[in-house]
């Protein structure tokens, strides 16, 4: 359907890894010839499966093997899905790794018959979900992210990348059966009732209404429209917060499975739409209005300060005067343009956690189930006014404003 699975694809157990580890040359100076291996399967994802391996003579040689399932593992092999994802996954992360390689896991090597990744194993970090929903803040967060979008982004864009090789790396990246996903998933499905839907009674009136409300689909059509047509940089296309490792120092971006040629604000607005996901769930997380008011704080500052450093991380490019030779309020525009597609596209990525399949444990896990429709109304609030309003956002200081003033509706 998707073009032939390779035949040497197999899926890797945890009985087959050891000899498939020692089968790679590249793992050489990892793992000691015949040295016992422990293996644990980790994936928690929609997609893949994902394993732990490491010596058991000393767990600090490690490494992580990411291996594409050929259908959608939160489903099953009733939704086919093409290996070739794990192609676009290795090609992204490579350019990542060059643009970016503070913020890059380090890849052993891509096996193309297997569909297998082999990288960098972050055991000093934890995906940020986690942490976010923990309480936990990340001081080196905004900085880390702002500069590995800017330079991602900048990077791939005509702005930079001469005129062949630009339009070279879009058909390197033609990814349609995940695009098709996020078309599906993120703008066509909430927006309509379906099957897929995952949402609880007790907002069922908050979706029903969002569902005719025709001003909202009408910027959400135009979104998707732009996502499907508009190929301005190579966009990781699932930043969400748990396609990021993170501790106090560090902060590295993975699963760049969905990456193609896209709209910049796609990736600035996942990052900022998962930030006001947890801002909206910590309604029903932390109980202690003082120490809730501070970790929003927390929160929003980061949203104010990643967009500074993205708009900072860019400026270089602009500074090419001679190759890029747009006037200086047209590059103003073009930064504008950016904020509002991100303000757009971060509420529809709120929107679908909260009204789709696959949602985020930010809101899906709270346990009380009263507490769950008040965040996931409160997501709602603060997604719609931002879309219908993204058309006269100027500065990032209004995505915030939405968000402090917006509430919860059930
Ligand atoms: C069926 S895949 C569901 C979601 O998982 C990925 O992380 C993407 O966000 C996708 O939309
Ligand atoms: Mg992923």
């Amino acid at each position: 359907m998707f073009g032939a699975v390779s035949s040497r694809y197999q899926p890797l157990t945890l009985e087959t890894m050891s000899a498939y580890v020692r089968s790679r040359p590249e793992l050489a100076a990892v793992f000691n010839g015949d040295e016992p291996l422990e293996t644990v399967e980790v994936g928690d994802g929609n997609l893949n499966l994902v394993f732990k391996v490491w010596a058991q003579a000393d767990p600090q040689r490690t490494v992580v093997l990411k291996q594409a399932l050929p259908y959608v593992r939160l489903v099953g092999d009733s939704w086919p899905l093409p290996t070739d994802r794990a192609r676009i996954e290795a090609q992204a992360l490579e350019i990542h790794g060059r643009l970016a390689p503070q913020h890059t896991p380090k890849v052993y090597f891509y096996d193309p018959d297997m569909y297998v990744i082999a990288m960098q194993n972050l055991n000093q970090h934890i995906i940020m979900r986690k942490g976010l929903i923990q309480g936990i803040r990340y001081p080196n967060f905004a900085e880390h992210i702002g500069l590995f979008m800017a330079r991602t982004l900048s990077m791939t864009s005509d702005l930079v990348l001469d005129y062949r090789a630009k339009k070279m790396e879009v058909a390197r990246f033609i990814n349609p059966e995940l695009c098709k996903i996020t078309e599906d998933l993120i703008f066509t499905e909430p927006y309509r009732q379906h099957e897929r839907n995952r949402y609880h009674p007790e907002i069922e009136p908050l979706v029903v209404a969002l569902q005719a409300d025709e001003p909202l689909r009408w910027e959400v059509a135009q979104l998707k429209e732009q996502f499907m047509t508009q190929a301005q940089s190579l966009v990781h296309g699932d930043l969400h917060t748990g396609s990021i490792m993170i501790n106090q120092t560090d902060t590295v971006v993975i699963d760049p499975e969905f990456a193609f040629y896209g709209p910049m604000g796609f990736d600035v607005g996942a990052v900022i739409g998962n930030l006001l996901l947890n801002y909206a769930a910590q309604e029903s997380r932390m109980a202690d209005p003082d120490q809730r008011a501070d970790f929003r704080r927390y929160l929003t500052d980061t949203i104010i300060q990643l967009w500074q450093v993205f708009v900072r991380e860019f400026q270089p490019v602009w500074d090419q005067a001679d190759v890029v030779n747009m006037p200086k309020a047209y590059q103003r525009d073009y930064m504008r343009r950016v904020l509002q597609d991100a303000a757009g596209f971060g509420a529809c990525k709120m929107l679908r956690r909260v009204i789709g399949l696959a949602g985020v444990e930010d809101i899906r896990g709270i346990e009380d189930v009263h507490g769950k429709s008040v965040a996931a109304s409160l997501a709602m609030n603060i997604a719609t006014t931002m879309m219908k309003a993204r058309h006269h956002i100027t500065c990032i200081e209004e995505i915030v404003e939405i968000a402090v003033s917006s509430r919860s509706t059930v």
